[in-house]
């Protein structure tokens, strides 16, 4: 650590939880600046532009620090005190309860709350609000990974190695992510690959910053992977390159997996994905013939409505291939939110309890019923899934309390769910800032920021890590454990809401006692002493697990599952009046729905707004140059954008990153078709037609 008087800590933004720290300046319009900490492995010492500059948000003027209450007179939001503020919150959640009963009240929570957030925001929900209606953010996110995962190993953690391995394996195949511009630092980790000796694959219908760090890029039609997985498997089969044995010892179902790999030939495969028999060729000899291998896949193949097959798919091609529970091989699935991990993990998902239980298994409600001394049979049943629930408000729910999300602009058909938002009886948000969703709220709590707390982060490996705080929060500002402690106290419950974040997690590892992600052995001292415990953790002695299923896999008997899948479209395919597939994602500059980073005055410079990225080809036949603003138009709406034109992007496909609001707002455009298992929506495929604006 290069200065003693900075408080090491870790970012606010997303799963690589780069380690920095802090020193405090006493100026309060810059109330705190970054120092390089070079001790944390995941980046020693790197960041991105959105980490470096993540103090200025700190002392930004358009930070809220006062609790918001709507004037039921003039109808704006007015400044009011803290006790109005939680007042009239349990007021508007007990009237909508007597009313209409407690799953009329939702509760939507985001994968970059803390573990204690996280946890006291399920608590909060089954406990004092009664309600079944929760969940958050990280169903649009992973969860078609996640599901795949447990259908899969028995277990899901994101990455089951560290990120370290990845330079030492022999082949990467990453599928559907942007790591340059979504992961900066943890490029270095493909550039040390390669410089190894190891080979990069990039899957990606555009010709990104990382895909042009491949040695092989296969740019499929968005939603199309699932045949290009297959296409895969086919190839490894009839080559004679699948490893019988590890397939003997260490799996179970190859026979039906197969036999649906068998019915899609490469040629098949090439004229769904656009990706050459050659290509396909190239790929299957690269990584078989490395002696190691990894798939990673992020968004591109998991947001789809067919993610959760998707990512099973190139499951199945790890197993046939030996690539999986064996040191420097295996499938993982980079997450994405800061605790993208752990807020999956401890109770804000709809079916789930803390450790990762399930909901509607027995012994885990009395588990945790124990530990919270409630009755199990006080707990509610499994809720509905993000989208369902965004889709019910104004319906059957009809008071929401949302903590850590802007689905006004992230959510899948957007406009559609800004409208049953303004259709509620009741809009709680709790905030840093005055977000699009946030204004639409009847009460806006203003709460305290990364450096202003302390708590727990889960970053992409399953490492449990510990951002310390450095500031003293601004007069005006809660924590969200304050917030959960002030309601619940007010809605009858004094006890069970401590503030302290290191309380609610001492009561979090006993509730992940026994469960699949197991905290038990974890506390803070342990944390940034060891920087970073891994999960499972059964107990203080044990050392925290890095690598998962080097002997055993976590399902009864210990094997891995292959699951049979086939291709299918996706939900909404191309026509004549609709000629043109939309897909969404990144920059680097912004982070998410905008709500922090368009406020970061640098970070806006360089990203100033959206854009729809086209191929000169497409760009010709509709006559826009580049810079003109263009139309794009699905059957959920229209957003206009101005054209950046770029052959890196193939001719039958435009991109608009997902970050601004108003009408450049491409989530206006996107389809809310779910995935039957995991219900993710289909953020990366739909079918658009472009006009000139
Ligand atoms: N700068 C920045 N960094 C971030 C975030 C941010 O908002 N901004 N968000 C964080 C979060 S929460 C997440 S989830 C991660 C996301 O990280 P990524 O998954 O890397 O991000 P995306 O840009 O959504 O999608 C990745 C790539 O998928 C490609 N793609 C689109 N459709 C398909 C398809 O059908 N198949 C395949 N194979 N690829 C396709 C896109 O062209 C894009 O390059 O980033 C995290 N980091
Ligand atoms: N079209 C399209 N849409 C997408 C995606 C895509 O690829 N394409 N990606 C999806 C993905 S992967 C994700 S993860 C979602 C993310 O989309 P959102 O859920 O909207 O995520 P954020 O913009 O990070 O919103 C977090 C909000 O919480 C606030 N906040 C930050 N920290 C805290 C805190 O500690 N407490 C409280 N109370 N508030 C806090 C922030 O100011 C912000 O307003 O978007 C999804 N939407
Ligand atoms: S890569 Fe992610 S964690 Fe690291 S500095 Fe950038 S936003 Fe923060
Ligand atoms: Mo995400």
């Amino acid at each position: 650590m290069s200065d003693a008087t900075a408080v090491p800590t870790h970012c606010p933004y997303c799963a690589l939880q780069c380690g920095m720290s802090l020193r405090p300046t006493g100026a309060p319009e810059a109330p705190a600046e970054v120092v390089e900490r070079t001790d944390f492995p995941v980046n020693r010492g790197a960041l991105c532009g959105k980490g470096r500059t993540a103090p200025s948000l700190l002392s930004s003027r358009v930070r809220l620090t006062e609790p918001l209450v709507r004037s039921p007179d003039t109808g704006a939001l007015v400044p009011a005190s803290w006790e109005e503020a939680l007042a009239a919150v349990a007021d508007g959640l007990r009237r909508t309860r007597a009313d209409h009963g407690p799953d009329a009240v939702g509760v939507f929570g985001g994968g970059g709350l803390t573990n204690e957030k996280a946890y006291g925001l399920g608590k909060f929900a089954r406990v004092v609000l009664g309600t079944s209606q929760i969940d958050y953010n990280g169903r649009f996110c992973m969860s078609s990974a996640a599901a795949a995962h447990q259908r899969a190993f028995g277990l899901d953690r994101g990455l089951p190695f560290p990120l370290e391995d990845v330079p030492r394996t022999g082949c990467v195949i990453l599928v559907g992510s942007n790591l340059a511009e979504t992961m900066p630092p943890a490029l270095r980790y493909l550039t040390e690959l390669r410089e190894n000796g190891g080979k990069l694959i990039v899957v990606d219908p555009r010709r990104t910053r990382t895909a042009e760090q491949a040695d092989l890029h296969l740019a499929p039609r968005p939603g199309t992977d699932l045949a290009l997985a297959l296409g895969m498997l086919h190839l490894v089969v009839a080559e004679g390159r699948v490893d019988e044995e590890f397939v003997r010892e260490r799996t179970g179902g190859w026979e039906a997996a197969r036999a649906g790999a068998m019915s899609h030939w490469p040629e098949q495969v090439e004229r769904i994905t656009g990706v050459s028999v050659p290509l396909l060729r190239e790929a299957v000899a690269t990584f078989c013939d490395a002696p190691t291998g990894m798939v990673l896949t992020a968004r591109g193949p998991e947001q789809q409505s067919k993610g959760t097959d998707t990512v099973g798919a190139w499951i199945n091609l790890c197993l046939a291939t030996g690539r999986a529970g064996r040191p420097l091989s295996g499938y993982g699935c980079l997450t994405g939110q800061g605790n993208g991990q752990g807020g999956r993990e401890h109770g804000q998902k709809a079916d789930q309890l803390p450790g990762y239980r399930k909901l509607d298994d027995p012994a885990a409600r009395a588990h945790v019923a124990g530990v919270w001394g409630v009755d199990p049979e006080s707990l509610p049943g499994p809720g509905r899934s993000a989208y369902e629930l965004l889709d019910a408000l104004g319906g059957d729910v009809r008071a929401l309390l949302l903590m850590g999300s802007n689905p006004v602009v992230s959510a899948p058909r957007a406009a559609h769910v800004e409208g049953r938002l303004r259709s509620l009886d009741f809009l709680v948000v709790a905030d840093v800032v005055l977000s699009e969703t946030a204004a639409l709220a009847d009460v806006v709590l203003p709460v305290t920021q990364w450096a202003e707390e302390t708590g727990t982060m889960t970053n992409l490996e399953g490492r449990v890590l510990l951002r310390r705080r450095a500031l003293t929060p601004p007069a005006g500002v809660r924590s969200d454990l304050e917030v959960l402690h002030g309601l619940a106290g007010l809605l009858g419950r004094e006890k069970g809401f401590p503030t302290d974040p290191e309380e609610v997690f001492e009561e979090l590892r006993r509730a992940s006692a026994g469960g699949p992600a197991d905290y038990s052995g974890i506390d803070y001292r342990r944390v940034e002493e060891e920087r970073g415990v891994f999960w499972p953790c059964p107990g203080p002695d044990h050392p925290g697990t890095p690598r998962l299923f080097l002997d055993r896999f976590a399902t009864a008997d210990g094997r891995a599952r292959f699951v049979p899948v086939t291709h299918r479209a996706a939900a909404e395919e191309t026509d004549a009046e609709y000629p043109v597939v939309l897909t969404t994602g990144r920059v680097v500059s912004q982070y998410q729905s905008g709500a922090q980073t368009r406020r970061v005055e640098e970070l806006n410079a360089a990203a100033p707004g959206p854009f729809v990225e086209l191929h000169p080809r497409l760009a010709e036949r509709i006559g826009v140059a580049e810079g003109e603003r263009i139309t794009v138009v699905s059957r959920r709406g229209r957003a206009v954008a101005p054209a950046r034109i770029t052959a890196s992007i193939r001719p039958d496909t435009v991109f608009m990153p997902f970050h601004w609001a108003g009408e450049g707002r491409a989530n206006t455009l996107v389809n809310p078709a779910l995935d039957p298992v995991s219900r993710m929506p289909e953020f990366k495929v739909c079918a658009v037609r472009l006009e000139r604006a």
